[in-house]
């Protein structure tokens, strides 16, 4: 391979089809073949792996492939992600100098590991040693690990809003450990305003942007908690004591205008649920960082995701509609519902009354 290129669309088509066929060997190979025509290690997971996996979530979103196939090709991406490690760790000099350590971690909830797989190898080969913990890290295991390695930093990966609240615990634990925390992922908002309202130290689109970042200037500790004053109303806490009742009313509401839903062999019925059923805790997530964009985002998705499984889009104006009821004495969550109804509108969606 001579002048080879990650984002070329040859080389890209023959990854997507070692994805598809779910053949880790031959995505290895070619990944590998990469690097020995000159191409960076960084450049074959930014341009190579990260854009290919989002298409494959992408497939799996529009139901042109199972939850099956996604699992088996992000599991190829992953080894392809270990295999250019390895071999980035084979080239790197042994006698360097001690480098900055930084602990890695999907919050609480978070199983979209391989962004931040990434994010983390890509500090790695910048010269940070980074050890990282993988999905769904919740905050004993995260301090735990603080208290045995001493990090000199922790990334925190969100890619789904909806667990903000949690996030925060890990902020305020590292915080209280005098650890900085540098956040990234698309769960963080938009710019990462929502690493910012809950007190992460620097938020970082890319791991590019983060080196650059830290290279500049290392965040400085001891530093305020987030004020987050709007939560002194309760509304969060109210809404999440009501979440039984609130998800009784949603599903009850959903199955009588959707009896397809009621069969669980119909396919794609339970994720359907399983999804509309998210939406008391987004309405939870809007509420503790006040921005109805944590559940405008989620109608987003809802809407791509309920169109490609046949269900009306329909329904989530219904959601909408059911939790209205429950929720009209907290201000703030009626606001954030309003703007949902709002943005379903112009969408051009159906929104019955509430
Ligand atoms: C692949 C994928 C999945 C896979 C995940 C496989 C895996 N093991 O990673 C599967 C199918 C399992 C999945 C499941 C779900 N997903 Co999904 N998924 C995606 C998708 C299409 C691509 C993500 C990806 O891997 N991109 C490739 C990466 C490498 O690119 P990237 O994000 O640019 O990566 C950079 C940054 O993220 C950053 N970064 C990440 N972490 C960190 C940390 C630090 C410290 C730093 C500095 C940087 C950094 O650096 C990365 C490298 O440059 C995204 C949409 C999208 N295009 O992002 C939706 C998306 C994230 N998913 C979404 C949703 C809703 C879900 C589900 C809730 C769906 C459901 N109903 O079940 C579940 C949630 C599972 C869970 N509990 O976490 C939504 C979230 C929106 C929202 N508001 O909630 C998205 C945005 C899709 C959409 N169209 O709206 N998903």
């Amino acid at each position: 391979m001579t002048g080879a290129s990650a984002a070329a669309p040859g080389v890209r088509a023959a990854f997507d089809d070692h994805l598809a066929h779910a053949d880790e060997t031959g995505a290895t190979a070619l990944a590998l073949d990469l690097l020995r025509a000159g191409v960076t290690p960084e450049d074959i997971l930014l341009r190579l792996i990260a854009p290919a996996q989002a298409a494959v979530g992408a497939r799996w979103v529009s139901t042109e492939w199972s939850v099956a196939q996604e699992h088996a090709a992000t599991h190829v991406s992953e080894r392809v992600v270990s295999g250019v490690a390895a071999a980035a760790a084979e080239l790197r000099p042994r006698d360097r100098a001690p480098a900055r350590r930084v602990l890695f971690a999907c919050i609480e909830g978070e199983c979209h590991t391989l962004p931040a797989r990434i994010a983390a190898e890509v500090l790695r080969l910048r010269g940070f040693d980074v050890t990282f913990l993988g999905a769904n890290v919740l905050a004993p295991r995260l301090v735990s690990h603080m208290h045995r390695q001493g990090p000199d930093l922790v990334g925190l990966s969100c890619m789904i809003p909806v667990r903000l609240p949690a996030a925060h615990h890990l902020v305020e634990c590292c915080r209280r450990a005098g650890t900085p925390v540098l956040a990234g992922g698309s769960g963080f908002g938009p710019g990462g305003v929502w690493a910012r309202t809950l007190g992460a130290d620097l938020y970082a689109p890319d791991p590019v942007a983060a080196a650059e970042t830290l290279a500049g200037r290392w965040p400085q500790t001891p530093r305020e908690a987030a004020p987050l004053e709007h939560l002194a109303d309760d509304e969060y806490s109210r809404i999440v004591r009501q979440r039984p009742e609130l998800l009784r009313r949603l599903l009850a509401r959903l199955l009588e205008r959707y009896p397809r839903l009621r069969d669980p062999r119909a396919e794609h019925a339970e994720a359907v649920l399983e999804d509309l059923g998210r939406l008391p805790d987004v309405v939870a997530a809007a509420n503790y960082v006040d921005d109805p964009r944590v559940l405008t985002d989620y109608l987003s998705f809802g809407v791509e995701f309920l169109h490609a499984r046949g269900v009306p889009t329909a329904a989530l104006g219904d959601a909408l509609a059911t939790l209205s009821e429950p929720l009209r004495g907290l201000p703030r969550a009626a606001a954030h519902l309003d703007a949902g109804r709002r943005w379903l509108t112009a969408a051009d969606l159906p929104v019955p009354p509430a």
